[in-house]
């Protein structure tokens, strides 16, 4: 197991690489661009710097979290060839600099949702939540509320320029229906693992958050059986997954750690997002610490089904809490990230010894 932290880059993320580089075990900076349009290759030049700048500091850039496929690609419009030559030369360029991960969803229009960035738990912690019947009325409500709610910060899969006329990028949707999605994205991924496997470079697919369509939407990496269809567009190591347990782990009927021994079984799980969250109701959870007994998912679970398969690849915390006061990009301030991965380590030092 590799320990990585996801960064959002010097001029974007309050937290330095020097602090993430004294958490015991992080090895690896989950890193990306963030100022590439999405369909645009990424140049070269600005990789090299993230790439230097993360190696200054002694840590690695393997895992890239995310290249963010367009919506022309994942609607299928005529653009998409092109979008897919540039995603592709991006690919390339990664591969350069040591990159050996690619991180990516397949969302239409949104990336995750919540309905409170800051939502009280009873230790005075704030975490992200969802409650079905607070996701407004409206598109244009829904963009407002995560811009005033994000204390600043661009949320990823939430850029204002992007979605600054949402309701006309919804309406390109209106003939993708489920089955045309995961058509387009079967195209997708055909196009491109010939340059995934000349580059060595696995794509790695992030469920979606939460695994339920939204606002009509239709969503097509949900569960175990969406997994096995992509699978199955190109049976490949570097057709592989994000395994992140509390997108999946947010529906109820999810197994996660037996996802994680089916995909690991066959070589499929490229990295994972260990995080846990609190099922409150149907239709409603919020997150909470990563320790098992203060939310739904059995993290020892999660680690022992990683252990069993002799997993190899990449970790990183997923959200933590707002706690000590630090106010932080939402999901992704230092402390309770930090205290995740402490205790990840502690949970696979044990299973490893345990199993010696
Ligand atoms: C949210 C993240 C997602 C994830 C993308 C991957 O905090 O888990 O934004 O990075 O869905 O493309």
């Amino acid at each position: 197991m590799k320990m990585g932290f996801r960064w959002y880059g010097a001029s974007d993320d309050p937290i330095p690489l020097r602090y993430i580089r004294q958490i015991p075990g992080v090895t690896q900076v989950v890193g990306a661009l963030y100022d590439v349009p999405v369909g645009q290759a990424w140049p070269m030049d600005e990789i090299e710097a993230l790439r230097d700048q993360v190696e200054a500091a002694g840590l690695k850039l393997e895992v890239i979290e995310s290249v963010n496929v367009s919506d022309d690609i994942k609607i299928g419009l005529p653009s998409r060839d092109r979008h897919i030559e540039n995603y592709i030369t991006t690919i390339e360029r990664l591969s350069r600099v040591g990159v050996k991960v690619i991180c990516y969803n397949f969302m239409p229009v949104f990336d995750w949702l919540r309905t409170d960035l800051h939502f009280p738990l009873d230790d005075g912690s704030h975490v992200l939540a969802y409650d079905r019947a607070l996701v407004p009325g409206s598109l244009d409500e829904m963009v407002a509320k995560v811009r005033d709610d994000s204390q600043g910060f661009a949320m990823p899969g939430w850029e204002p320029e992007r979605l600054a006329d949402v309701q006309a990028l919804f309406a390109a949707y209106a003939d993708v229906d489920e089955a045309a999605l995961a058509d387009n994205y079967r195209y997708f991924i055909q196009a491109i693992m010939p340059a995934c496997e000349k580059f060595d470079v696995r794509m790695a697919v992030h469920p979606d958050d939460p695994p339920w369509p939204i606002f009509g939407l239709p969503r097509v990496v949900k569960n175990i059986d969406d997994l096995r269809r992509i699978e199955s567009f190109h049976d490949s190591p570097y057709n592989g997954f994000t395994v992140c347990c509390g997108s999946l782990g947010e529906g109820p009927d999810n197994d996660v750690p037996a996802i994680l021994r089916e995909l690991c079984g066959r070589g499929k799980v490229a990295f994972v997002h260990a995080r846990n969250i609190k099922h409150v109701a149907p239709g409603v959870f919020h997150e909470s610490s990563h320790l098992s007994s203060t939310g739904s998912l059995d993290m020892y679970q999660i680690m022992l089904a990683l252990f069993e398969n002799h997993f190899d690849g990449y970790v990183r915390p997923d959200h933590g809490r707002d706690i000590w006061d630090e106010r932080g990009r939402p999901g992704y301030g230092l402390y309770d990230r930090a205290l995740g991965i402490a205790y990840l380590n502690g949970l696979w030092e044990a299973i490893n010894k345990s199993h010696a």
